[in-house]
């Protein structure tokens, strides 16, 4: 029997480390991609793995692999994977939880002398969150082929510094060409970042597929004026053109249940002064549904709401789709890997789709894929609190060591 191979203290003690770098006051993390916070934690993750008697890769993205040899390397390697990055109010376990687990099956791997015939590897993407870098997964994007590599390097942060220029600064520009390899399978271990494993109770989510998603940007420009003289009906209110869109987006999420997601995150208003009336503002619009068509007509919708209200309104609007990653089937061979491991090992376990991105969202397009989902304490995530039992955590790299093993020697 392969279960139960793994160290689960050590896990925690991994992930208690890690989550320092950048860790905030709340006990959550904000460790942005390719920050210099984020250079300590891959640093500190290369380490582990060098001494866990790996060899490292960096690719042109910056994605890191570190390889434990297998009893025939001319083969795919098995790769288990995520992100160290973290959203600017994160926590410890989005994407590290996956990163860490997939060292933890290496360093178990070595405990118990176990020699697989294919090589595996852990990996970590860069900036998987889009929250530095929009859009998210961009670097297991370019792996995929999903954008080329100019776009990938030429991502910018709000304050126009490149992923290209940041990942040379903090020394992860790697020479290695980034895609364009095989793997036998790649696993990625995750919270689940939602409630519904803990209101069911079950310890591990077997993900069979994960839900699409567009990404928008709109800026609204009015006439910035006095908030005094200035009479009510003759205004161009940048800000209240956007109200009325931002409600018609929680409209057309509210109207596609049970599955749809409508979310604004991101709102700038300029001049941003308590008695200017708003003469632009940008937001972002995120729209998630596990059904393609459906997350096209939200689309259509919400393009013909939107310049209708900025008609009304008299703003001027531009209105880009910065992203559209469809809904995920994952490969049904290495799901099946995943829920021989759940049965076998007596954990409970159900089916469930990702409500979140994950790489292994893009690395399917290049590789039998599947996930491993452990519950997240009342199902928070992109949050401070962000926490999950110790004992999901273990159980979780359990199934991943065997789904892992399982396809090594396959
Ligand atoms: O947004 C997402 O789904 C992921 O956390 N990047
Ligand atoms: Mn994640
Ligand atoms: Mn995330
Ligand atoms: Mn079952």
């Amino acid at each position: 029997m392969l279960n139960n191979k793994i160290n689960g203290q050590r896990l925690w003690d991994s992930l208690m480390e890690m989550g320092q770098i950048g860790g905030t006051p709340k006990g959550g993390v904000c460790r942005l991609a390719l920050t210099d916070l984020d250079k300590e934690g891959r640093d500190l993750f290369v380490d582990w793995c060098l001494e866990a008697g790996c060899t490292v890769r960096v690719d042109t993205m910056g994605n890191i692999f570190a390889r434990r040899a297998g009893k025939d390397n001319s083969l795919p390697p098995v790769v288990m994977g995520s992100h160290l990055d973290t959203q600017p109010t994160g926590g410890k376990f989005d994407g590290i939880y996956g990163v860490l687990s997939g060292l933890e099956v290496i360093r178990s791997l070595n405990d118990h002398n176990i020699e697989t015939l294919a090589p595996v590897e852990a990996s970590v993407w860069t900036n998987e969150e889009g929250s530095r870098f929009p859009p998210a997964m961009v670097a297991s994007g370019v792996f995929a082929g999903v954008f080329d590599l100019e776009y990938g390097l030429s991502r910018a942060d709000l304050d126009g510094k490149t992923m290209g220029d940041e990942l040379a600064r903090i020394g992860y520009a790697g020479e290695v060409e980034c895609g364009n390899r095989e793997f036998k399978a790649f696993f990625e271990a995750h919270i689940e970042q939602g409630p519904i494993l803990e209101n069911e109770k079950k310890t591990i989510g077997i993900v069979t597929d994960a839900q699409g998603q567009r990404w928008y940007e709109v800026t609204l420009t009015g006439q910035e004026s006095h908030a005094g003289p200035t009479p009510m009906l003759s205004r161009k209110d940048a800000l209240v053109g956007a109200a009325k869109i931002i409600d018609q987006v929680n409209r057309i999420g509210l109207s596609n249940q049970p599955s749809a997601c409508a979310t604004v995150g991101l709102l700038q208003v300029f001049p941003n002064s308590r008695n200017v009336i708003p003469g632009e503002v940008f937001f972002t619009i995120d729209f998630r549904h596990p059904n393609d068509q459906i997350l096209a007509a939200m689309d259509h919708e919400l393009r013909e709401l939107s310049q209708r209200i900025a008609d009304e309104q008299g703003l001027e609007m531009k209105f880009e789709q910065i992203w559209h990653s469809p809904p995920v089937p994952f490969n049904k061979n290495c799901v099946d890997s995943v829920r021989k491991a759940a049965e076998t090992s007596g954990y409970s376990h159900q089916d469930i789709i990702s409500g979140a991105g994950h790489d292994a969202c893009y690395i399917s397009r290049v590789a039998p894929t599947a996930m491993v989902f452990v519950p997240c304490e009342n199902g928070i995530s992109h949050n401070e609190a962000e926490n999950a039992d110790p004992a999901d955590l273990a159980a979780g790299c359990d199934v991943l060591f065997q789904a892992v093993v399982e396809q090594a020697n396959d």
